[in-house]
């Protein structure tokens, strides 16, 4: 977006008639279309990555940004235990938000590495951690999500890509109900994502942070019941959230590839992450049930 100064001069929708046609000519000419990228779309929203969504896009294995990668050693680290960091290649579109994601219990990095390269793709800095120990609890798992953050923003190699200003968290199970206390102590958070999350507190009035939680019909390990439906309910009904219930799915479904998963988790952190309204389209009015959705529950239209 950076190098595109004739988008940024004036949207393309301000312009009318033939001075529209001349503008499109001339840099038709100078072939300025065929340098636009990614990031082409005119942004009133500085914040805007990417092109214009559609259904194909948010479900497809890939996006719209190449990705590359990079491992961090637990040994270079404190507070967590390492990952990768998976990040859009260009630098031309400027800086992007960022998501950390925890695995759950007794699990690696390796369990939700599908979302790194899946989420990237759509525009983020995405660093999936390994946690201290596989055996860590969601307390821990929360600090140790806001670790990797702060490695990501302030130290890692990639900290000149990041909006430190526009970051989430989500996470497998334990490390769902770490993303929940993350959002508790980091309000500044833009958007949470737990996954089939596990916690012993029910209850989380104290969220500020927009917050989808993704639960499974058919998990025995974090029932719904005990665990996602409990949590949705108690934040504030004031808040942007949502309950997504994943029809015929179970507790490991966040654990392979899954376009449920992706296409409201990248609807959910464009529009909130981004401030991307025009991923709004997909979050209201509210998902009805399918065969892969359950249940959808949330606001609509969303407040913030
Ligand atoms: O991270 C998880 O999979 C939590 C589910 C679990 O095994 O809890 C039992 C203590
Ligand atoms: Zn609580």
């Amino acid at each position: 977006m950076l190098h595109h100064p004739h988008k940024r001069a004036g949207s393309t929708r301000r312009r009318t008639g033939r001075l529209a046609g001349a503008a499109a000519a001339l840099a038709a000419v100078i072939g300025l279309g065929t340098l636009a990228g990614p990031g082409a779309h005119a942004a009133d929203n500085p914040y805007e990555r990417g092109p214009a969504p559609t259904t194909a896009s948010i479900e497809a294995l890939r996006g719209p940004y190449a990705v590359s990668q990079t491992s961090v050693s637990s040994l270079a680290v404190t507070g967590f235990g390492g990952g990768t960091i998976y990040y859009p290649t260009s630098t031309s579109d400027g800086t992007f938000g960022a998501v950390a994601i925890s695995p759950g219990y007794t699990a690696y990095e390796s369990s939700i590495a599908w979302l790194g390269p899946r989420l990237a793709s759509q525009g983020f800095v995405v660093f999936t951690i390994d946690t201290n120990t596989t055996l860590d609890q969601p307390d821990s798992r929360g600090r140790q999500l806001l670790a990797a953050l702060d490695y990501l923003t302030q130290r890692s190699s990639v900290r000149g890509r990041v909006d430190s200003s526009r970051l989430g968290v989500m996470g497998h199970s334990m490390g769902g109900g770490g993303s929940l206390e993350a959002a508790k102590s980091r309000p500044s958070l833009q958007a949470a994502i737990p996954l089939t999350p596990w916690n012993l507190d029910k209850t989380w009035p104290e969220l500020r942070t927009p917050t989808m939680i993704i639960g499974a019909d058919g998990d025995t390990i974090a029932p719904v019941s005990s665990h996602s439906e409990p949590f949705y309910t108690s934040l504030p009904s004031t808040l942007d959230r949502a309950y997504l219930e994943l029809n015929g799915a179970t507790h490991f479904a966040p654990n392979t590839s899954n376009t449920t998963i992706a296409k409201y988790s990248v609807s959910w952190l464009k529009r909130f992450i981004d401030n991307d309204t025009r991923y709004e389209q997909f979050l209201c009015p509210l998902p009805r049930p399918s065969l892969t959705i359950e249940e959808y529950r949330g606001n609509c239209p969303h407040t913030s």
